[in-house]
């Protein structure tokens, strides 16, 4: 499927916000791309997707998942909006006819991130957090900096503002996020 294709589909699935984020994204994997040498087409589809399950309701959510065979935790369970991502992994491969499987890969990464992500994960990551709409996150300025220095240093530099965020609101934490930042502390300064 054509990206064109993609985007008109995907503004009918999506809430204004969540499209005008969603193209955000894009362009911003697309900047990325540019600056770490990466296939730039390739990170653009990855950015148009990777919320492409977030308006659907958590029940589909997670039967979406349960029909995929996906193991669903407790921490999911109780944060069903987790779930978009892996639902949106699946949601690229079956209605957006996605074949590439990094592509794939870095959707369903991008909420929790994991260890050892690659370029691509990482370029995903980074742009959902930092694109021109985002507005919330503490040191923003710095972070849209080191994104474009350090993808590793950027890495945890947002994870380990995600965990705070999360212990000072009580959520629960979901497992891959804790090792991800286990992973990526290493490369704070
Ligand atoms: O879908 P977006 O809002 O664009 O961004 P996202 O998919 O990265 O989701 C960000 C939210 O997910 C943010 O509020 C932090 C939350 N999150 C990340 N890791 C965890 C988490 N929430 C819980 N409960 N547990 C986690 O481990
Ligand atoms: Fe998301
Ligand atoms: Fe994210
Ligand atoms: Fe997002």
């Amino acid at each position: 499927m054509e990206l064109t294709e993609i985007r008109k589909k995907l503004k009918k699935e999506l809430d204004k916000d969540r499209y005008e984020h969603t193209k955000g994204v894009m362009y911003t994997a697309g900047c990325l791309a540019m600056a770490y040498e990466y296939p730039i087409e390739k990170a653009m589809l990855a950015g148009l997707l990777h919320d492409c399950a977030k308006c659907i309701p958590n029940d589909e959510k997670i039967s979406i998942c349960r029909e995929n065979h996906v193991i669903i935790s407790n921490v999911e369970l109780e944060n069903p909006y987790l779930l978009h991502a892996k639902a949106g992994a699946i949601l690229a491969e079956k209605k957006y006819e996605v074949t590439d499987p990094l592509i794939l890969h870095a959707i369903r990464v991008h909420t929790t991130g994991e260890p050892d992500m690659n370029t691509l994960d990482k370029i995903i990551y980074i742009a959902d957090y930092i694109e021109p709409k985002r507005d919330k996150a503490p040191h923003l300025e710095y972070i849209r900096k080191i994104a474009f220095e350090d993808l590793d240093h950027c890495m945890a530099e947002i994870l380990y503002d995600t965990l705070h965020f999360l212990k000072g609101k009580k959520g629960s934490i979901d497992p891959t996020t804790e090792l991800a930042y286990q992973f990526y502390k290493r490369f704070e300064e």
